[in-house]
């Protein structure tokens, strides 16, 4: 199961605005009329219920969305790229891969984000006529799409995690009261990935997940534990199976329940329903006189069962819809940010040499992308920019001097006051 993927996205870059003229019978060379471009396409997460892993990631990471048309003449604004939707299952946890920030927390179906704006389009020279300036010979070139890396983390949505040592009959117990029919076998973490099944009483159905065996260590990733436990975390409550046949079955109640708050200490209030298993082995009944006083001093509630003979099974089932029916029907989730594409710190000046500088900014290297450097006035209104940002100023103070090179972005200009 592929519960974790990196993937690119790109949204789609403004087109360019144009420089036109409106064309008249008689008239040379009328006002202008270059139309603006048309936006880039948005890349867009959406969650598709039916969709339940990352798999379709396995063949294909990388996504483009369409660029925006450029404009026309007549001031026709260029038609716009097409957003790309990337469908992605409930649960899905997505972050900037190079931050880690989580950018949103996917759980509703037909719930939608954003990730990466489309570039706005560039706009024609009809937009840059002025009364001094009737005839502009300026356009701007389309904003550059987004581009970012993803993080896309998928966290089951189960209402119910059934967790405890390896070979305490976790998956034997899932297999007996839902329709999941996982692997069982007389060793150690034979369950190397969560099962799922749903479990329906009364019309009402609860979503449980079979959780690896969980160890010691398991919130420092020994075993298998640790990757699953982030699934533990969205659960509304859990089972917690003790294995009666185990050496020391209070022990192993304790171990577990450390290892759950210290992978996350909110963990220590989800709501649990305690089983001592494997009740139909004579050993365990004996067993069991000794154990149950001792939990009960400890305050711990617990129910002898038998997954194998399904002694005691239903009445689990009626607790687990009982306790489901007084806990809010959405398991506590992460917090979540909401997504806004940071404008960082406006720019920077480095000096590369003696007689280089280097410009970085997001803003700034946008302004430079969308320059016609060919026309005169679109490059006095970079310069505009560039004043006004105070990149001038730092670039001076930096101590640029005629005739040196500063590049901005993919561009390299000639200093000149
Ligand atoms: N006698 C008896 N054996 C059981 C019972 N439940 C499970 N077992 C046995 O215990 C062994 C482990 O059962 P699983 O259901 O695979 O246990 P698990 O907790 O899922 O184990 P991992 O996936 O390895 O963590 C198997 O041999 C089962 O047949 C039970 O109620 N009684
Ligand atoms: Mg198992």
């Amino acid at each position: 199961m592929l519960d974790q993927v990196k993937i690119y996205v790109r949204s789609g870059d403004g087109g360019a605005g144009v420089v036109a003229w409106r064309r008249e019978k008689f008239v040379p060379k009328g006002g202008p009329a270059g139309g603006d471009g048309g936006r880039g396409g948005d890349i867009v997460l959406r969650v598709k219920p039916t969709m339940n892993t990352l798999s379709p990631f396995g063949q294909k990471i990388h996504f483009k969305a369409e660029h925006g048309k450029p404009g026309q003449s007549s001031r026709k604004t260029g038609s716009s790229g097409k957003a790309l939707i990337i469908d992605v299952p409930p649960g899905t946890v997505v972050r900037d891969a190079d931050t880690g920030e989580v950018l949103a927390d996917l759980v509703e179906p037909g719930e939608t984000v954003v990730v990466a704006p489309g570039g706005r389009g560039g706009r024609g020279n009809q937009h840059f006529a002025t009364s001094a300036r009737q005839a502009p010979r300026i356009a701007e070139k389309g904003e550059p799409g987004v581009e970012r890396w993803l993080q896309l983390e998928l966290k089951l949505i189960a209402d119910v995690g059934i967790v405890g040592v390896p070979n305490a009959g976790k998956s034997t117990l899932l297999s007996v009261i839902s329709n999941a029919r996982p692997k069982i076998a007389d060793y150690p973490f034979t369950t190397l990935e969560p099962n799922l099944g749903v479990v329906i009483y009364d019309d009402v159905d609860l979503v449980v997940a079979d959780i690896p065996g969980l160890i010691e260590g398991a919130h420092m990733g020994v075993g298998l534990g640790h990757a699953f436990l982030r699934h533990v975390q969205r659960t509304r409550f859990l089972v917690h199976l003790l294995d009666g046949a185990s050496q020391d079955p209070i022990a192993d109640y304790n171990q577990i329940n450390v290892e759950l708050a210290l992978y996350d200490d909110r963990l220590k209030e989800r709501p649990q329903i305690v089983a001592f298993n494997k009740m139909d082995l004579p050993e365990v009944q004996e067993r069991w006189k000794d154990i149950e006083p001792k939990l009960r001093k400890l305050g711990v509630e617990v129910m002898p069962i038998s997954g194998a003979t399904r002694l005691n099974v239903d009445l689990l089932v009626q607790k687990m819809f009982a306790l489901a029916q007084t806990l809010p029907k959405q398991a506590p989730t992460i917090e979540t940010p909401v997504y806004t594409l940071t404008d960082d710190v406006p720019f920077s000046v480095e000096r590369e040499s003696d007689t280089e500088y280097r410009v970085t900014g997001k803003r700034i290297e946008r302004a430079a992308a969308m320059t016609y450097w060919e026309y005169d006035e679109a490059v006095y209104r970079f310069q505009r920019i560039l004043e006004t940002l105070g990149v001038t100023e730092a670039l001076r103070e930096a101590g640029v001097q005629e005739g040196d090179t500063v590049h901005i972005g993919k561009h390299e200009l000639e200093w000149s006051d």
